[in-house]
């Protein structure tokens, strides 16, 4: 049985015209001394590829697919599962992503559920086997059901705390289970709407116990994938707690948890945020904490989530230039996207994917350029070299210095310091350019 037409998507390099073909994306390519399916571990997102519809705030959906026209749901959902894996194996994506809902929407009591759920589980594992494709992560929903109206981990009802650690630990047993590389907390109603009445310490101390029993349980089970914490400034509330990696940084190291956790960082949230990628990429980098991606594009002109497949080459470079200084992604590249409510046929989802995966590996060959050039490296080491050359800046840098000594070093040369040099943005951006030109 085969739900979709399209065969199976290779790569035809840069002069293909070939619409369902990587042009960039040659998986077995090897790039500074990986290939680039190592580097990139790219995942397809379970809810947006098999479970987005195209419904939005103003209307229904408009993508109706041949596997979903059985009406009863556990049927539907096992034939959702074969679909993705076809899709997948099709795609040429070896990883995949899925919170407990999008594989079996709730429905009865907690038991009942959670045994069907287990069922499609074993349908996931046999697919699993069969196809060799991975669990790059797994999480559990807790947003979308009126419970979470006041919040998860966050809410004013303790009841509602405790469902949520028992869908946590569901979940995290599953993706044990399947061997997932991570688990993902996103706080989706974890924030506020009004202060006037939230008490906001009280919530912020119950997310830190929830994330430090996870946590124990993590230990408990002996699961070895990497918790993963994912910003985001806003929406669905108005405030989102875990606003952006620093933030989040902040936080765990206030509840200790900052040798358990890393960060799964989203393009997207990024920019809410007011941030660039590059900028969450630098600062989860610098402080120990990168850990995986949801890679995606927000229209810069609206001010929420939009999801879009990513075909911005800047970010694409930028984020693959900070992961190639990483060392690599411990986790790996989520495609948290989805296709426009307009492209609604079977063949859109593989020229999303497509184009996104071709994206992220012209990044990555002129992000492993730059660095290997050393190019913007070397302008700033030469941009800080006197706090490595001179004793004043190596005293700076060794924080063996006091208030008073500087004063005296600057009342010694009564204020005549030697003159700055230029920071040469305009030129690093041409130069940026000429390396996306030429990889
Ligand atoms: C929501 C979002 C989520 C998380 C997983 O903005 O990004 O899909 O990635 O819960
Ligand atoms: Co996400």
């Amino acid at each position: 049985m085969s739900y979709f037409k399209v065969e199976e998507i290779k790569y035809e390099g840069r002069k293909s015209m070939n619409p369902f073909a990587f042009k960039e994306y040659n998986k077995e390519e090897v790039i500074a001394g990986k290939t680039m399916a190592e580097h990139l571990k790219f995942a397809m997102s379970y809810w947006h590829t098999f479970d987005a519809m195209g419904s939005d705030a103003f209307g229904g959906p408009t993508m109706f697919r041949e596997w979903d026209e059985t009406e009863n749901l556990i049927e539907r959902s096992k034939v959702r599962v074969k679909a993705a894996f076809e899709f997948m194996e099709k795609m040429g994506l070896e990883y995949f992503c899925f919170h407990d809902v999008d594989v079996l929407p709730e429905f009865g009591t907690l038991s009942e559920y959670q045994a069907a759920l287990t069922d499609i589980v074993d349908l996931i594992e046999s697919e699993m086997k069969r196809t060799g494709i991975k669990l790059l992560w797994g999480t559990t929903n807790a947003f979308s059901n009126e419970r979470f109206a006041h919040g998860a981990a966050t809410s004013c009802n303790p009841e509602v705390f405790a469902y949520t650690a028992a869908k946590i630990k569901f979940a995290m047993d599953i993706t044990n289970r399947l061997g997932g590389l991570g688990y993902v907390f996103w706080g989706g109603r974890e924030g506020y709407e009004t202060l006037l009445n939230t008490d906001m310490k009280r919530e912020l101390d119950n997310l830190g116990t929830m994330l430090t029993i996870a946590r124990d349980y993590k230990k408990e089970i002996g699961f070895e994938g990497e918790l993963l914490i994912e910003p985001k400034p806003m929406e669905p509330t108005k405030h989102q707690y875990d606003y952006d990696a620093h933030t989040v940084i902040g936080f765990l190291r206030g509840h200790g948890l900052e040798n358990d956790y890393k960060l799964n960082l989203e393009v997207n949230h990024a920019t809410l945020a007011g941030h660039t990628m590059h900028h969450e990429m630098v600062v989860a980098r610098e402080n120990g904490m990168l850990g995986s991606l949801d890679a995606n594009y927000g229209d810069l002109m609206l001010g929420w989530d939009t999801d879009q497949f990513p075909t911005n080459i800047y970010d694409a470079v930028l984020t693959m230039y900070e992961v190639l200084k990483n060392g690599g992604i411990p986790v790996g590249i989520n495609f948290d996207a989805k296709v426009r409510r307009a492209s609604f046929e079977d063949d859109d989802l593989f020229l999303s994917y497509i184009a996104g995966m071709d994206t992220f590996a012209r990044g990555l060959r002129v992000a492993a350029n730059l660095l290997e050039d050393g190019v913007l490296e070397d302008f700033k080491a030469n941009r800080y070299v006197g706090y490595e050359e001179t004793d004043l800046g190596k005293k700076i840098t060794s924080k063996n210095v006091t208030l008073t000594e500087l004063n005296d070093y600057i009342q010694n040369i009564d204020g005549q310091i030697s003159p700055l040099t230029s920071g040469r943005q305009e030129y690093l951006e041409s130069v940026l350019n000429q390396y996306i030109y030429n990889a």
